[in-house]
């Protein structure tokens, strides 16, 4: 009997080391050297591409894009000991905030709600809409004036953390729901547009790959759903039913791949959530918040086809971006996501604009490449990308009760540097 409890924990131990160590080994860093050639190979598939350093193109990759690589004859380097290493001195201890300091898990964004909104009972209510793989909750919080009633007024959606390591993404949505409450008092544009508006912030669409992120792997991107083959996740961001899966580019159907599009549209239950929200309020805009590259992506994605309203969304995102520089001087270009970075196809703001014709906008936020940090911001950097983040969703924002009020209008409203000024002093009273 002895002998037998014996065998069953070794045998458990042993597992639970194989398991760890598999997922941990899951994906590899290599980087190629940029040739005619290589990006040739490179641009005919779906690699999840880092970026560009010195001339080397950095590459995530799972064991059977590795063999592609191998197949096609592409040399390589493996760079993961040293890129990781160099990252794990950005892990350390931390005297408050835990692991990931001043970044919030998904207990201290439940917390950080909980807190807004007993601080702000009449302003902020907090909800779950659904309900992730692993079964944590998946929170929104709503600002508005009597915000226990819906009432008609345009709503507007803010949404974070699609993908696990873009932390930064988390923070954003997070810090302009505190500003609001914060400030709604004593800052009379802030009062007039939360009066007049319901914004519904989401901070963290995928708490199941942003736990594993912080605990196992920092480059985890996708959920974390059992592909049933020994491989995880599916790309939330490819997930969308609007021209899902369309073509292997802007997607794909291999589960290892970083752009895994999923079994089926809309089958992980983090984006049923999404589309169960949409289904019940009256979203007029939306911003859905990534890193990196500092720039600002309106539909299309899965085409470069332009979309009936792109002037609107050129406007919509050339005035945003002029309030953001304002702020730190910080550069967000801008453009059709197709054009500006890559297709994609079953993304967000597609199916948002697709189906219910609302602008909505990728926000991949700073820094502006892989060589300054690319999924890794400074602790001191989160303040500076919320400020300059700020003005540019009260900018929607307003757009969207201006034309909820004189019907939807293609009329963006001028951009107001007086406003902007008081706005980043009000941010640094807050120091
Ligand atoms: O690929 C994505 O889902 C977004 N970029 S990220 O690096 N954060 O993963 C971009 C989505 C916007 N759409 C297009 N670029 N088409
Ligand atoms: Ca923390
Ligand atoms: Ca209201
Ligand atoms: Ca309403
Ligand atoms: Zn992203």
């Amino acid at each position: 009997m002895k002998n037998k409890f014996l065998f069953i924990w070794v045998f458990g131990i042993f597992m639970v080391i194989l398991v760890l160590g598999q997922q941990r080994q899951d994906r590899e860093i290599i980087s190629v050297v940029k040739s005619p050639h290589s990006i040739e190979i490179l641009k005919t598939h779906t690699f999840d591409l880092l970026g560009e350093i010195e001339g080397k193109i950095f590459i995530h990759v799972s064991p059977s894009e590795l063999s592609l690589l191998q197949s096609l004859g592409l040399a390589y380097k493996n760079e993961t000991d040293k890129f990781i290493k160099n990252h794990k001195q950005d892990f350390p201890v931390h005297d408050q905030g835990g692991i990931n300091g001043p970044y919030h898990t998904y207990q201290e964004v439940e917390d950080e709600l909980s807190r807004l909104e007993q601080e702000n009972p009449n302003l902020a209510r907090k909800s779950i809409v659904g309900q992730s793989l692993e079964n944590r909750n998946l929170y929104a919080l709503k600002i508005s004036d009597n915000v226990q009633s819906d009432e008609s007024e345009a709503e507007v959606l803010l949404i974070g953390c699609h993908h696990a390591r873009e932390w930064i993404s988390v923070e954003v949505p997070l810090l302009i729901a505190r500003y609001l409450l914060e400030n709604y008092s004593q800052n009379n544009y802030v009062q007039r547009l939360v009066n007049e508006s319901e914004i519904w912030i989401i901070p963290l669409l995928n708490p199941d790959g942003l736990e594993y992120s912080i605990y196992y792997y920092r480059y985890w991107r996708k959920n974390r759903r059992d592909n049933g083959d020994s491989t995880f996740g599916v790309d939330l961001n490819r997930n969308y039913d609007y021209q899902w899966g369309i073509d292997d580019i802007g997607s794909s159907s291999t589960t290892m791949s970083d752009v895994y599009r999923g079994m089926s549209p809309n089958s992980e239950p983090e984006i049923q959530a999404v589309i169960q929200l949409f289904q019940q309020r009256d979203f007029r805009a939306l911003i859905s918040y990534h890193s990196y590259s500092q720039v600002i992506l309106f539909p299309w994605g899965y085409t470069y086809e332009q979309a009936e309203d792109s002037d609107l969304l050129l406007q919509l995102s050339k005035n945003m971006s002029k309030l953001m520089k304002a702020v730190n001087g910080r550069v967000y270009s801008f453009g059709q996501a197709g054009d500006a970075l890559y297709l994609t196809n079953g993304d967000l703001t597609d199916w948002a604009y697709g189906v219910y014709g609302i602008p909505a906008f990728t926000i991949e936020l700073p820094p502006v490449d892989f060589t300054s940090g690319g999924f890794f911001n400074a602790d001191e950097d989160i303040d500076p990308i919320f400020r300059e983040n700020l003005p540019a969703a009260l900018y929607l924002i307003e757009w969207a009760v201006d034309s909820y009020t004189t019907g939807y209008t293609r009329q963006v409203p001028p951009v107001k540097h007086l406003l902007c000024r008081n706005l980043n002093k009000k941010a640094e009273d807050r120091r």
